[in-house]
């Protein structure tokens, strides 16, 4: 998008998601300069953050805990954004830092743009490898294969890719960046246009799963993560903080019930946590909800219930296996926990 064009959003009162500007590729043959090596890696997240909780996701079903290792976020961010405050000394352990920030600095200095979620950072040089929050969920899937364990899904298959890209696509312009969309639009039509969209995709979505339990084949893939982070978000944020009120998500009985069925599949609802997402949105988004209190609904409770989807068929993990349990450092504190207000 050219300056021109980004100007024409702004007057329009549309909410425009930066293009990330850390775009190297850690891959099989390091042709960026970043080769997949054990232990080399730092993912940083915050577990509020839907982009970042797909890359804790694939982390996890491709059994990567060890090869990549995590650095978790307090979910505020202040003026100089990330920071480790939920670490001794406020200080990142591996890193050594106190703000995300620093790693940005020490790959490039005075760079210009935000600082995001997911981040990658080269543990012996401190310095940022990729913020690119697209690619680097896809490369989990393809390019650390060496290092899977046994039993890892194929989350991106390549007779499917075409499909899954076509998917995706459609679900990150009107539902999983749609949302965003909504909630940060400065004028009504602008608002209007993104919550149309959101509900027109969730009622193509919920047509389509409907006779099928996944998005795409049989199996669990990059599509229904990359889903599911956004339905995860939807009855406790999207719907009131965003105006995403069409209906709640608990209010459509297919997307429900395949949002559950993630949720209660390893890998999915073990790393969602709802008190860093309620409290990251709506205590840092203060233009939209000043006061910032965190509402203390709604129950969360039903995502543990039954849903059903068995009967639909499908192979969660097709040839492979479930991940085994989260490891003790990182389970969700209790009180993120799907539970009862
Ligand atoms: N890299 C992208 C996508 C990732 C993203 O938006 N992450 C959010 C958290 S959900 C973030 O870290 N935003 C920067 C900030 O809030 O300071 C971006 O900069 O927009």
């Amino acid at each position: 998008m050219n300056a021109e064009e980004r100007q024409g959003q702004a007057e329009k009162g549309e909410f425009h998601r930066s293009v990330s500007h850390f775009a190297d590729r850690i891959t099989a043959d390091g042709r960026d300069g970043w080769p997949v090596e054990p232990g080399r890696y730092r993912l940083v997240v915050s577990r509020a953050c839907p982009w970042a909780n797909r890359a804790m996701i694939s982390r996890r079903l491709l059994g990567l805990e060890s090869a990549i290792s995590l650095a978790i976020t307090d979910p505020l961010q202040d003026e100089r954004s990330w920071r480790f405050t939920l670490d001794p000394d406020d200080r990142d352990p591996v890193l050594g830092i106190r703000f995300l920030s620093e790693a940005y600095d020490a790959r490039e200095r005075d760079y210009p743009g935000g600082v995001s979620v997911p981040a990658i950072v080269d543990v012996p040089s401190g310095r940022l490898v990729t913020n690119d929050f697209q690619r680097i969920t896809l490369d989990f899937a393809t390019e650390w294969g060496a290092l899977h364990r046994e039993g890892a899904p194929d989350l991106y298959p390549q007779q499917s890719r075409q499909e899954i890209d076509e998917v995706m696509e459609r679900v990150y312009r009107e539902v999983n960046n749609g949302v965003y969309r909504a909630g940060f639009a400065r004028r009504q039509n602008a608002y209007e246009r993104a919550f149309q969209g959101v509900f027109r995709c969730f009622d193509w979505l919920s047509d389509r799963l409907s006779r099928q339990r996944f998005l795409v084949g049989e199996t669990i893939t990059e599509a229904d993560i990359r889903l599911f982070t956004t339905l995860a978000r939807f009855d406790a944020v999207y719907h009131g903080h965003f105006k995403c009120n069409r209906n709640k998500l608990s209010e459509d009985p297919v997307l429900w019930a395949y949002a559950r069925d993630l949720f209660q599949t390893p890998g999915f609802g073990d790393t969602t946590d709802f008190a860093h997402i309620k409290r990251h949105y709506y205590q840092v988004h203060t233009n939209i909800n000043p006061t910032g209190i965190v509402p203390l609904g709604p129950d969360l409770s039903g995502w543990l219930t039954p849903h059903g989807r068995e009967q639909l068929g499908g192979r969660p993990f097709g040839d492979g296996t479930p991940p085994p349990p989260v490891p003790a450092a990182e389970q969700v504190p209790p009180e993120g926990q799907a539970r009862q207000v």
